[in-house]
């Protein structure tokens, strides 16, 4: 090995302390170079050809793709690191997988899992040779092909990369609580400006280096986004380094377009990097070192779009915006650019990479790590391979008892979080909570008796459960927490997000890009099933109290109603027995987003275990008991959620007394998709079963946590669903009391009982009592509330009675 002292390559900005010294031969360098063209040879075929694979011939015009899609600037970037993860990964036998936070690199990933031999694996017909690569550029963003992002299909991919800004999150999930697993985390530097990758640095305060594996995260910073440079494209390395340092990370520079310096300094910066990772597990777990270490991280400066045509029609390509995607177009009818294409491949020298049969030489092949060892085919990156089912205590055992229902108030939170304990008890290496800053204010705080918070970093004497072998994994970012949540579940692994409601809009989108995710990889044959992404929601719409309009939003409910119907699934169980058997359900699940919606005050509980039970296995039903002669009802009185089946069940009690010949039925919904018909959704009831339950020409009140037309929107298709009059919340809220809350948006027991004497036939005169009560009953309240800044007293106590 060529082992003289002189850096071979050092940033134009870089002080001297920080030389790069060589580790390759010049044999392997050669041998690492042939992989990593071949690999840029694959990725420009997939983009343009449609014929003569190995270019045998002179290339034509209809050997071209009509439609030329894909991105080329990204890729040649992640084609080297993975080429230099391979070396690294046979040297020290690592257990390694590869994101590319820059998805859209596909055929880069692609093209290397082609090399190594994975994707013939999952993918027979897709050979080792050139009628296999053909069939590799034919199908790369054809119809019926594969997408252009390192999607479900791709082998090795547990990082999608099409909405940018989590492959760090992805990666800290998956290595948590996986102490062995490295992860290559290539970070875009556009990428890099995103909100959720600026926030997810920090991770490494929670990475515990005695039980968590480790992310080498690489900055690939080429400079460009899609049309304008990037904003640490045109810093200095010096303000990069100061960054870097503070965010607790030492970088190490790499940049270059000379291929010999680069695949160097690459080597040695990536090789250093593993070593010091290693060093780092070492102390500690052998030495018992508690400190934050300062992690390794590598910034890579190369040209985007680099060895891709240098200049096209006058204007330079190479090393710019315009590498980004397909850097020379028109091929197909441009003769000169069809020249420039041929001459670009061919610069590869195709006929030195692959053998007679198309299939890559040997000696670049030896390369590529064996079996799992190979980025593609390590079973982390199809997490479902690993997943152990959780060990559930039986929930039973925790069960709010009563003498008489709906008399006392308890927290079902609170009960949430003795169950949950016992989760963390029963499954010390597989189960974390991952929650914003809220773990106790959602009143979960019972895990706090057998965990932590985690943080690995300074801790205080007067610090509340905090310390780095913490199993609650509370960061102030809603992005950090559903990503990591991701990589964690992605791997195998279970937990639950819980967060406010209102904030949790602030991850839609990462929820949508997740179900998509889990929707794409059912019909991915050899995909294996993956835990659950659960959600809990507490600190709800219906209460106010001191926090102002900016906390109350129940706008996740649409955002997962939305989501195909395969993955999507939401429960509003209304006490906490139904909370402790949805929740068992949830975790027991793989392949959902299973959102659950429930708040933490203290509330009145309706059903015995056993009657939760029940009815959450049905998902809706009659509740007999707060019903009034519900055989053939002239009214159906519906709840979904805890405050709406508190507001409907004391309308109720009202009409009793106003209008005690009233019939009526209380109809609870638990699993919220029940409502759809059948065709829609695999939980909705059937056509008879729905008119059992609503009947088929009875008016329904209908009172609901969310936005109204959540309702609307699930019924559609069902019978005469103009019978529907659903109350909810309407965007409408202060500082002010729990009642004046329903008040304002409508949905109180006096504004439900109101809409029964305005929908039910016949009430016009039996229902005028009624109607002069509720209506007093609102302007008491409204002059009560201003004066003695509280509710009502027979409204603030409340309790069901029989009577
Ligand atoms: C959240 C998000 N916003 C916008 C885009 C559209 N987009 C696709 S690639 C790209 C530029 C990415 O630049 P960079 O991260 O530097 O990657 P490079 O191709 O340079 O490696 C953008 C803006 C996206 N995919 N995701
Ligand atoms: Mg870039």
């Amino acid at each position: 090995m060529d082992l003289n002292n002189k850096p071979v390559l050092r940033s134009k900005n870089a002080p001297d302390e920080n030389p790069v010294f060589p580790v390759l031969t010049d044999d392997e360098i050669r041998k690492i170079d042939g992989w990593w063209r071949a690999a840029n040879y694959l990725n420009v075929g997939q983009i343009y050809l449609m014929a003569n694979p190995l270019l045998r011939e002179a290339l034509t015009a209809d050997q071209i793709k009509p439609r030329l899609l894909g991105h080329w600037g990204t890729s040649p970037g992640l084609n080297l690191i993975y080429a230099h993860m391979n070396r690294l990964i046979r040297k020290y036998d690592l257990n390694a997988i590869y994101m590319a936070g820059p998805g859209h690199g596909g055929p880069a990933i692609i093209a290397n899992v082609w090399l190594e031999g994975s994707y013939t694996e999952h993918y027979p017909d897709v050979t080792e040779d050139d009628s296999g690569m053909l069939k590799l550029f034919r199908q790369f963003s054809t119809p019926g092909g594969v997408p252009s992002h390192v999607s479900v299909p791709t082998p090795g991919s547990i990082h999608e990369g099409g909405e940018l800004g989590y492959v760090l999150v992805h990666a800290f999930g998956a290595v948590m609580d996986n102490p062995d697993l490295l992860v290559a985390a290539v970070v875009g530097d556009g990428e890099s400006e995103t909100g959720p990758l600026a926030a997810s640095w920090k991770s490494i305060d929670f990475i515990n280096p005695s039980r968590d594996g480790a992310v080498l995260p690489i900055l690939h910073l080429n400079g460009y986004k899609i049309s304008g440079p990037t904003v640490w494209g045109r810093h200095s390395d010096e303000d990069i380094r100061n960054f870097f340092r503070g965010q607790g990370y030492e970088p190490q520079f790499v940049e270059g377009s000379d291929p010999v310096s680069v695949h160097q300094a690459i080597s040695s910066a990536m090789e250093e990097a593993v070593l010091k990772i290693r060093a780092i597990q070492h102390a500690a777990r052998a030495e018992g070192n508690r400190q934050r270490p300062i992690w390794p991280l590598i910034v890579l400066r190369t040209p985007k779009g680099w060895t891709g045509p240098k200049i096209v029609d006058g204007l330079a390509v190479e090393g710019t915006f315009r590498a980004h995607q397909v850097p020379v177009s028109e091929v197909k009818t441009n003769p000169e650019h069809l020249r420039v294409l041929e001459a670009w491949m061919r610069s590869y020298k195709p006929e030195e990479l692959f053998d007679e049969r198309g299939r890559l030489r040997s000696e670049f092949l030896e390369l590529a790590p064996i079996g799992h060892r190979r980025m593609g085919s390590n079973p982390h990156a199809n997490g479902g391979l690993l997943s152990k089912p959780l060990s559930l205590p039986a929930y039973g055992d925790y069960a709010v008892e009563f003498v008489e229902p709906a008399r006392e108030r308890v927290g079902s939170t609170a009960v949430l979080g003795q169950y949950l304990r016992d989760v963390y008890e029963a499954n010390p290496e597989n189960f974390r909570l991952f929650c914003p800053d809220e773990t106790n204010s959602n009143r979960l705080g019972a895990v706090f008796e057998v965990t932590d918070r985690c943080l690995v970093s300074e801790i205080l004497p007067g610090d509340d459960h905090v310390s780095p072998d913490g199993r609650v994994m509370e960061v102030l970012s809603e992005h950090c927490c559903h990503g990591w949540l991701e990589g964690y579940t992605l791997t195998g692994r279970h937990g639950l997000f819980a967060t406010y409601e209102a904030f949790a809009m602030i991850i839609d989108s990462m929820a949508m890009q997740h179900a998509k995710w889990i929707e794409h990889a059912k019909r991915v044959p050899w995909r294996a099933d993956i835990p659950s992404l659960n959600y809990l929601l507490t600190s709800t719409c219906w209460r106010n109290d001191h926090n102002g309009f900016s906390h109350q939003g129940p706008g996740f409910i649409d955002t997962i109603i939305h989501r195909k119907p395969s993955v999507a699934r939401v429960y509003l169980p209304p006490d906490a027995n139904c909370l402790l058997s949805v929740a068992d359900h949830c975790l027991r699940s793989v392949n959902y987003l299973n959102l659950i919606v429930i708040d933490k005050q203290p509330q009145l509980q309706w059903l015995t275990m056993e009657e939760a039970k029940q009815h959450c296995a049905r998902g809706l039903g009659i509740w007999p008991r707060y019903s009034h002669n519900p055989d053939r009802p002239d009214v159906v009185l519906a709840c979904a959620g805890d405050i709406p089946t508190q507001e409907i069940i004391a309308a109720a009690a009202i009409l009793r007394r106003y209008v005690p010949e009233l019939k009526f039925r209380i109809v609870n919904v638990v699993d919220l998709m029940r409502l759809c018909p059948p065709e829609r959704h695999p939980h909705g009831v059937s056509d008879d079963e729905f008119v059992s339950v609503f009947g088929a020409t009875t008016p329904v009140i209908f009172a609901f946590h969310g936005y109204p037309g959540v309702v609307h929107d699930l019924l559609h298709g069902r019978t005469s669903h103009d019978r529907f009059h659903v109350r909810g919340y309407i965007e409408e809220g202060t500082t002010t009391t729990p009642f004046d809350m329903v008040v304002l948006n409508k949905m109180s027991r006096l504004h439900l009982a109101l809409d029964v004497a305005r929908y039910v036939p016949g009430m016009l005169v039996s229902g005028l009592p009624l109607v002069s009560y509720c209506n007093e009953m609102l302007a008491r309240h409204e002059d009560y509330i201003h004066e003695h800044f509280d509710d009502l007293p027979e409204v603030k106590d409340w309790v069901w009675s029989e009577a």
